[in-house]
């Protein structure tokens, strides 16, 4: 074998084995299988897109090399393969070449049994006509052949057989085909399966010369007196080629239908309407013109003249062609139709999965966006049904409850969005009930003012001097009540000091008294609520963490990991393809 494809084939195969070996190490996660449902199943089919399509990849791989040792056993030949619909005249047509050869070239008959050994045979295995009435599913079942001169003539067995291994045999030996003949009967030529078995070699860039097959009829025949001829007491029946107009439009006709479904004008060799059967009656009873008229002298021509000229050609591409055609359709599924197992509908289902992902990250990330405002939303509702009950006596209680409610109603809230999302999500509300609730409390508060006593009994509002805005300020700097009282801050400060700044000097007729000017629940509400929403927007925030953590990341990881390897195997490919050519 030729060096440059030994050394391309071992490129090939260490390409596809390693990137086999990198993905069959994949493995995912259990629980980012279940979180979500869809992501799920997505995931799982693309997992296993992955290992069956490079599995399978190899697979087609060894075939290509295992076939290869049929090629080399034929290796001075120029393979001729016959391959079509069951029953389409193949191994007839080769009996007739390899039986009427010139007597100068020796013909040798084998087959292959199923260990792969060849054996000598006395002429292909053909189905006659009483047994194949008999017999619908007679038909051939093993690779058997000739050679002929330089030619190996392959005979296949039928297509579309109720065995179904046949074809798959035959299909198997297409890729070392130099050449293929493709008989259709012309009972009915081409029909529907016929069209996309020859789509398919042509997707295998190969050559092809199509037969229409069995291109006669019967006729009866009058004698001179105008009767019908009869034979044993039964009008008799000729057999005849069919009319040179019904040739030409069948052929014509298959022209067209091959025209639809293959565009490389040079895979297409001839097209020929032909008759085994005519030939060989031409031969046997000496008649000439049926002879030729069958089309069988033409034929044979046609092909000494491409095992002639073209053979070496042809014959030094095929492995390239072959290669080439794995690439392709195999691993690629450049084609039409590609087969689910190439990276065509890998890419697809990736890309699926990838939207689908984004399309939950999208939904999660408004989640996010949304924590402070749904937060603030249902603190403020929750906190605006309790406004008016809640007073210095029942503060503490009320604030309790206020705190449990909005609790529940958050937990609530969250579990609903991330069930939305994921089905199954471990997550922990534990730390989301605040305990908060027992910092706050309403209390009155108080003004200390300045009385004089001749003013005693005018009433205060005069006398007040201006409040400090001390209400707040011990809870703003950490203390633990929210009530803070102006007497508080002189037992504090003194009160010497604390009366000198604030009022100056006291006259004698002057004292100081606390007045009482309200109540401090405006201000406690407002800060019991900024610190609800503080604290509830910080643990909702830790439970979408956790799940970006424990879910998006590590999938987009897997994913990445996923398409890294697909992407520099497409690379390693497409190069490789490039240099093939
Ligand atoms: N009329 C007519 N019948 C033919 C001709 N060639 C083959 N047949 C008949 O077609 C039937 C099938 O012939 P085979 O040569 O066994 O066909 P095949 O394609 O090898 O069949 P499988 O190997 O079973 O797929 C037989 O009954 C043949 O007698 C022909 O030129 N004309
Ligand atoms: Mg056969």
């Amino acid at each position: 074998m030729n060096n440059d494809l030994q050394n391309k084939r071992e490129l090939l195969k260490k390409y596809v084995y390693e990137y086999n070996k990198n993905i069959q190490i994949i493995e995912i996660d259990k629980t980012l299988q279940k979180q979500n449902k869809e992501i799920g199943a997505l995931l799982n089919t693309t997992v296993d897109i992955l290992k069956n399509s490079s599995k399978k990849w190899v697979e087609n791989f060894n075939n290509i090399l295992e076939k290869e040792k049929f090629r080399s056993d034929l290796e001075n030949y120029f393979i001729i393969i016959i391959f079509g619909k069951v029953k389409a005249g193949k191994s007839s047509l080769g009996n007739f070449i390899a039986k009427n050869s010139p007597k100068s070239e020796k013909v040798s008959f084998f087959k292959y049994d199923e260990a792969g050994q060849e054996h000598t045979i006395q002429k292909l295995e053909e189905i006659d006509d009483d047994f194949f009435d008999t017999n619908n599913l007679e038909c051939t079942v093993e690779i058997q052949g000739f050679k002929l001169n330089s030619m190996a003539w392959i005979d296949t067995p039928g297509l579309g057989s109720m065995v179904e291994e046949n074809g798959e045999l035959a299909k198997e030996y297409i890729q070392s085909a130099d050449y293929i003949i493709y008989p259709t009967s012309s009972d009915s030529p081409l029909q529907a399966d016929e069209i996309s078995q020859l789509q398919e070699l042509f997707k295998q860039n190969k050559k092809v010369t199509i037969c229409i097959t069995k291109s006669d009829k019967f006729e009866r025949r009058k004698d001179t007196n105008g009767k019908y001829i009869k034979q044993d007491g039964k009008i008799a029946k000729f057999l005849t080629n069919k009319s040179l107009d019904d040739r030409i439009k069948q052929e014509n006709y298959v022209k067209e239908e091959i025209a639809k479904i293959n565009t490389n004008q040079s895979l297409l060799g001839d097209i020929l309407s032909m008759s085994a059967h005519t030939a060989k009656q031409g031969l046997e009873n000496r008649n000439e013109e049926l002879f030729e008229n069958s089309n069988i002298p033409k034929f044979y021509e046609l092909i000494a003249k491409v095992v002639k000229e073209k053979a070496s050609k042809l014959k030094s591409e095929t492995p390239y062609n072959g290669l080439k055609s794995f690439i392709d359709n195999d691993v690629l599924g450049v084609t039409d139709k590609p087969n689910p197992l190439t990276v065509k509908i890998i890419r697809e289902k990736i890309d699926n999965l990838d939207s689908n992902i984004n399309e939950t990250l999208d939904r999660f990330n408004t989640l996010t966006e949304n924590i402070k405002s749904d937060i603030s939303r249902e603190v403020e509702a929750i906190v605006a049904d309790y406004y008016i009950k809640i007073d210095k006596n029942n503060s503490k209680e009320i604030f309790k409850k206020i705190d449990e409610e909005i609790a529940e109603n958050i937990f609530k809230i969250i579990e609903k969005n991330i069930k939305d999302t994921f089905e199954n999500f471990s997550y922990s509300f534990d730390n989301l009930a605040s305990s908060i609730s027992g910092e706050f409390k309403i209390d009155d508060t108080y003004e200390d003012i300045v009385i004089t006593t001749e003013e005693r009994n005018k009433g205060i509002g005069s006398a007040i001097l201006g409040a400090g805005a001390m209400i707040g300020a011990g809870f703003l700097t950490g203390g633990a009540s929210l009530v803070v009282s102006v007497g508080a801050a002189i037992a504090a400060g003194g009160a010497g000091a604390y009366l000198g700044g604030k009022f100056g000097e006291l006259t004698g007729n002057q004292h100081i008294e606390k007045i009482n000017i309200g109540d401090n629940k405006e201000d406690v509400i407002q800060k019991f609520k900024e610190m609800q929403i503080e604290n509830h927007e910080k643990n909702t925030r830790e439970v979408y963490n956790q799940i970006q953590n424990t879910f998006f990341i590590p999938l987009q990881e897997v994913i990445k990991n996923m398409k890294l390897e697909l992407y520099r195997f497409e690379e390693n490919i497409a190069k490789f393809k490039k240099e093939l050519v």
